[in-house]
């Protein structure tokens, strides 16, 4: 039975990555006045890297004018990572970051009917702190069982851990819990805790990215949820 909701973050509660990650990245390249500017097509390709820092660093392995030691590298992806941090917040707090459609409404609905919910995200804790705060107001982490972030890993998605972590702390069996997720790396996270999934596409991971080998609900783009459709699906898929 379908006990609690397990939510991505990026490209699931809302467009964060075009709009808000991206920006922010660009933004703090500027600050330091580096030449450096992610398109909306570089930052796609980059999205195979999960975890900005990350992403980050695997950029400047191919960047010219990029440091050439390691050391020097990660000093450097730390030090443009807390900026990044620092404007996608003040993005958030511009409302530049809308939820997507029903996400909102499924929180409250699934509240109400007394399911729990946490989040197991891949972004940080900063970041989830500000948009979820932004979304659902200064108490919002109250709506959460459990909120897992990117600094709670040692393994980014698509690597189970977080989810495992997610079930052992909660004490639930994975087929008690639903996935919603909106990319090939956190739904196969997910499929790889044996958690049953719904994927949303999104902006970066349309339908055509998502594996169909992941026995996925692939769930419209701009549907509302409704969470007695979600109960059947679950009780089918377990
Ligand atoms: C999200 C990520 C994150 C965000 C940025 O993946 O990969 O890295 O892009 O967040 P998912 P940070 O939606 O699968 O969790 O810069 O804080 O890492
Ligand atoms: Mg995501």
């Amino acid at each position: 039975m379908l006990e609690t909701l397990l939510w991505d973050i990026d490209g699931t509660v809302a467009e964060t990555e075009r709009d808000g990650h991206r920006v922010a990245f660009n933004r703090a390249f500027e600050e330091a006045e580096l030449d450096w500017h992610w398109d909306e097509a570089r930052y796609g390709e980059l999205l195979v890297i999960t975890g900005g820092r990350e992403r980050l660093l695997a950029d400047m392995v191919e960047r010219p004018g990029a440091p050439n030691s390691a050391t020097d590298r990660q000093a450097l992806a730390l030090r443009l990572h807390l900026r990044k941090n620092h404007w996608y917040a003040a993005l958030v707090g511009e409302g530049r970051i809308a939820p997507r459609p029903g996400v909102l409404a499924l929180m409250r609905d699934a509240a109400a009917a007394g399911l729990s919910q946490a989040i197991v995200t891949t972004t940080s804790r900063d970041n989830v702190r500000a948009l979820m705060s932004r979304l659902l107001g200064p108490s919002w982490v109250s709506t959460f069982a459990l909120v897992l972030c990117g600094e709670d890993t040692v393994r980014k998605k698509p690597d189970p851990e977080i989810y495992l972590q997610a079930l052992s702390a909660l004490g639930l069996r994975p087929d008690q819990a639903l996935a919603i997720e909106d990319s090939a790396p956190g739904g196969l996270a997910a499929r790889a805790a044996a958690v049953p999934l719904l994927l949303r596409p999104s902006v970066y991971f349309p339908q055509a990215t998502l594996p169909a080998s992941l026995g996925a609900w692939v769930y419209p783009v701009d549907q509302d949820f409704r969470l007695p459709e979600l109960r059947r699906w679950h009780a089918t898929a377990c």
